[in-house]
């Protein structure tokens, strides 16, 4: 199999951590389409996204969470889903949590630091750094007593680990919650894990500038549904409005 992916991306990362710890062979591609407008991924994606799998023989499955979910059905052991029905769902919805609420928030906090000279930035910084702390709480009280989220390692601690290191980025105080700090512990322990956050740690040793990771050669930004809400939520509107029409913004295509 083959799986579009690109190092810094959760969800590309969450779909790898996933096939490591499944003991899944793939072979890696790297891609981000609004950075190399490669045709392949254009072809393999209606949103020109990265995750994709590629089948062996070439059937496509985009979107990390649909990319999961095959691949527990097909690849049922180890399990990263729970088996009783409240628990999955459960799973579930903190999987969706770290996609859509950290994603955005995060998403935010880079976009701002991109936009150092905006007049909006410190305040678009200090409204995504206070969100992630929110967003931690309900994490530590999630997972309240358990090792990990759902008891035994499942999918929503392998889409939180995506997340939760970059809270060093915003200078979040890891001491406020200790046991995201004792569970962070455990997860490093996990070679998948592992083997991810070295990958992570090599990318960004390499990348020169936020630029660079976030800006195509056209000098648009890809823009999408949650990170596209969350400026909006948060009052950014004139921001968003001067990055549209100064045509700095780029969305998933239309369907060909
Ligand atoms: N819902 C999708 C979201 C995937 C996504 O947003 N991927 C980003 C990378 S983090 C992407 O490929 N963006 C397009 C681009 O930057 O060109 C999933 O779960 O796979």
């Amino acid at each position: 199999m083959k799986l579009f992916t690109f190092v810094t991306s959760p969800y590309a990362r969450k779909v790898r951590i996933a096939m490591d710890y499944k003991g899944i062979a793939y072979e890696p591609v790297e891609r981000c389409y609004s950075l190399d407008r490669k045709p392949d991924l254009r072809d393999a994606s209606i949103r020109a996204e990265v995750p994709v799998l590629v089948l062996d023989d070439g059937r496509r499955i985009a979107d990390s969470t649909i990319i999961c979910e095959y691949l527990e059905q097909t690849h049922p052991r180890p399990p990263l889903y729970p088996r009783q029905a409240f628990e999955r769902a459960r799973m579930r919805s903190l999987e969706d949590l770290c996609d859509r609420s950290f994603d955005a928030v995060s998403y935010g906090y880079f976009i701002a630091m991109l936009r150092a000279d905006a007049p909006e930035a410190p305040a678009m910084k200090a409204a995504a750094k206070a969100e992630y702390e929110a967003l931690f709480g309900v994490l530590e009280r999630e997972l309240s007593d358990r090792d990990f989220f759902c008891g035994e390692i499942s999918l929503a601690d392998i889409a939180a680990v995506c997340h939760v290191p970059t809270a060093r980025a915003m200078n979040i105080d890891p001491n406020q919650f200790r046991k995201l700090q004792a569970w962070m512990k455990r997860m490093r322990a996990i070679p998948a894990v592992a083997a991810d956050l070295k990958r992570m740690r090599v990318a960004m040793a390499k990348m020169h500038d936020i630029a660079s990771e976030l800006v195509g050669p056209d000098g648009r930004i890809h823009w999408r549904d949650t990170r596209l809400e969350w400026p909006v939520r948060h009052g950014f509107i004139d921001f968003i409005a001067r990055e549209f029409k100064a045509g700095k913004m780029m969305f998933p295509p239309d369907a060909a």
